[in-house]
């Protein structure tokens, strides 16, 4: 089982002793300045590596044009979109310096895209019509202990009145019954009106449950002796009668603590032929950190987040029409931690891997397994080892995805955790009773690895690091093949530059994969000196395209619907595998729940292939796809675009 791994092992052995045996045959002082690092030039750079290992290329923007990027989509054009935001720099965000790229991978071309807000952490996903939905960003960064003046936090407010809401606007100011102190509303806040219980038998009235509103109060002066203790009552001023009444504020302690990022509910369409930013309605929660999922019906499901007070969403999710272009609330609420791996199943259920990207308490929402929206059912999923080490893994849809088995590769222990898992763990959704089993092992513990599903069915895997954003000096520059039909790794050439936290990778039409971003906590081992972005974008070609010829691919229908079959023309129709349809990647944070790629039947005929579209509206969900057919030897032709409407 360990054969094809092992060949490639013995073949770079092979390759290398060649080398060296040539050389020494040499003698002399050139053999000396012919140091490791030449020879390992020299190596990656001959035919028969690169034929078994592929290879890595750094690509380095004009200066004028480089950005942080933090998230990377493939538009229908074939151009990648390059998100920023203000790419995690307070410096860019004071001066509302918001970046956004379209670069053209294949005549290399960059362009520089006006970018409405902060777009830094928003979440994204493929619309059926091509554009990118983009929710949520940035209204504030994060403020660390010792940086925060005023003493402040949650206030939530309580309405009992039955009968309305209520809006308190910015600047209301709350008075704490036990502690006299009061604090000032930084935003206004609407409360919706109580809610009247009543007995389900009887009929007979139970209770008021009050509304709930959340709002982030602060002192209205500095220094300790204005922060709270312990949780208290609070009144609003400025109300009266029966307002006065029913109005009243609850707030734990109230103190000099952390304050995390916030969000915002700004929502835009990417308009990948117009090149621009559409606004649409926004979210009703803001949402820094959200996951956007596309439903059985079409709409999409954005959940969890920080909100607008930088507290956890808590639960509450909600669904966008790309008709209407509208959101609204699911009826039922269910949270999970920020950034987490949410992906349509084939039953119209949604699976989540338990991988998320950090931010909620680390006993809510942290379990993997089936989530029927609906009904709000949820269903656990057994059996995941490292269960406790799953913030920053990353998450696979295996190729085809008609087997509906998911990887989750790697991650580390909750918040800055030095913990993280070597492990890959897989989940086949179509057994009777679904449970994680592990799969192969990564050499070392792995957070953030980046991975992309190739049109052959292999997935790429490398990159991360070992400890928190690469403390350390951790970074992993390792990169393997998993090749599902073996469930093996074969370990190929190594990346150029680490990538951890704010990293992503992205196939591209022509079959080669793109790495964008890193954002290392320090820039040395002794983690002394503060970190710096990766900037740089790099190419892996892999193995397969070091081949003496690729199937060539032309002329099929542009639109093909579910269940409906196209007719294209490849010389090398009579030799084609595999065809499959991949759905383009929107990355961020090593998280990306729009990959898969799915089977296509098809028959050749002369030049003549035939294809058809699987019919599940959820195994196929409406969009632009890239058709790649792959030969017997496993070599992809390029993309051609498909729109399943
Ligand atoms: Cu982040």
């Amino acid at each position: 089982m360990k054969d094809r791994a092992g060949r490639r092992r013995a073949r770079r052995f092979a390759i290398g002793t060649a080398v060296v045996v040539a050389l020494a045959g040499m003698n002399g002082p050139w053999l000396y300045r012919f140091g490791t690092e030449k020879y390992h030039q020299y190596k990656i750079n001959q035919p028969e590596y690169k034929a078994a290992n592929g290879k890595w290329e750094i690509v380095e923007f004009p200066e004028e044009y480089r950005q942080n990027t933090i998230h990377a989509a493939l538009l229908r054009t074939g151009k990648v979109l390059l998100v920023a935001g203000s790419g995690n720099n307070q410096d860019n965000f004071d001066a509302k310096q918001y970046d956004t790229r379209i670069w053209d991978p294949v005549k290399g071309t960059i362009k520089k895209v006006p970018t409405p807000t902060d777009l830094f952490c928003t979440g994204h996903t493929q619309l059926a019509n091509g554009n990118l939905l983009i929710a949520g960003g940035t209204k504030r960064y994060e403020k660390l202990k010792g940086d925060v003046t005023k003493a402040g936090g949650l206030m939530v407010v309580h309405n009992e009145n039955p009968d309305k809401p209520i809006t308190l606007p910015a600047g209301t100011r709350f008075t704490g019954k036990e502690n006299g102190k009061t604090f000032v509303s930084k935003d206004p806040v609407l409360v919706p009106r109580a809610e009247k219980v009543f007995d389900k038998a009887t009929g007979k009235f139970l209770r008021n449950d009050p509304g709930l509103g959340r709002i982030y109060v602060e002192a209205e002066k500095s220094g300790q002796k204005y922060a709270t203790g312990t949780q208290d009552n609070y009144t609003v001023q400025g109300l009266s009668g029966a307002d006065a009444r029913n109005t009243y504020g609850i707030a734990e302690k109230l103190a000099l603590d952390k304050k995390d990022f916030q969000g915002i509910r700004d929502t835009f369409e990417f308009d990948p032929v117009a090149e621009k930013y559409i606004k649409v309605d926004p979210m009703h929660e803001a949402r820094w950190y959200p996951t956007l999922t596309t439903l059985s019906d079409g709409k999409i499901l954005s959940v969890s987040g920080l909100d607008d007070i930088g507290q956890i969403v808590p639960g509450k999710n909600e669904i966008y029409d790309p008709k209407t272009k509208e959101w609204t609330y699911t009826e039922q609420e269910r949270q999970f931690p920020t950034y987490p791996a949410l992906f349509l199943m084939q039953n119209g259920k949604i699976f989540y891997s338990g991988a998320n990207a950090g931010y909620g308490p680390d006993d809510v929402g942290r379990d993997p397994g089936i989530w029927d929206v609906e009904t709000n059912k949820f269903t656990e999923v057994p059996g995941m080892s490292d269960a406790d080490m799953l913030e920053t893994a990353n998450t696979v849809l295996l190729p085809p995805a008609q087997d509906e088995k998911y990887m989750v590769i790697g991650g580390g222990g909750v918040g800055e955790s030095k913990l993280s898992s070597e492990k890959t763990r897989i989940a086949d959704l179509k057994a009777d009773d679904p449970k994680f089993v592990d799969g192969p092992s990564l050499e070392k513990g792995t957070r953030y690895p980046q991975a992309s599903v190739l049109p052959d069915d292999s997935v790429l895997v490398s990159g991360g690091s070992e400890d928190y954003r690469g403390r350390s000096d951790s970074n992993i520059l390792q990169a393997r093949l998993y090749h599902p039909e073996t469930n093996e790794f074969e370990r190929v050439a190594d990346p150029l530059v680490g990538r951890n936290y704010h990293s992503g990778s992205i196939l591209l039409p022509d079959g080669r994969l793109m790495f964008f971003g890193s954002d290392s906590l320090y820039a040395d081992k002794a983690n002394t000196k503060p970190g710096k972005f990766e900037q740089r974008i790099e190419i892996y070609t892999p193995p397969y395209l070091y081949r003496d010829s690729r199937p060539d691919l032309s002329g099929g229908p542009q639109t093909i619907e579910r269940g409906e079959s196209g007719t294209f023309t490849s010389r090398a129709a009579g030799s084609v595998e595999k065809v499959r349809l991949i759905r383009p990647s929107a990355s961020t944070h090593v998280t990306d729940v729009d990959q898969r790629s799915i089977a296509l039947d098809f028959k050749a005929d002369g030049d003549q292939l035939t294809v058809t579209v699987p019919d599940n509206k959820n195994l196929v969900q409406s969009g632009w796809y890239m058709m790649f057919v792959t030969d017997g030897e496993g070599t992809p032709s390029k993309a051609e675009w498909v729109h399943v409407p």
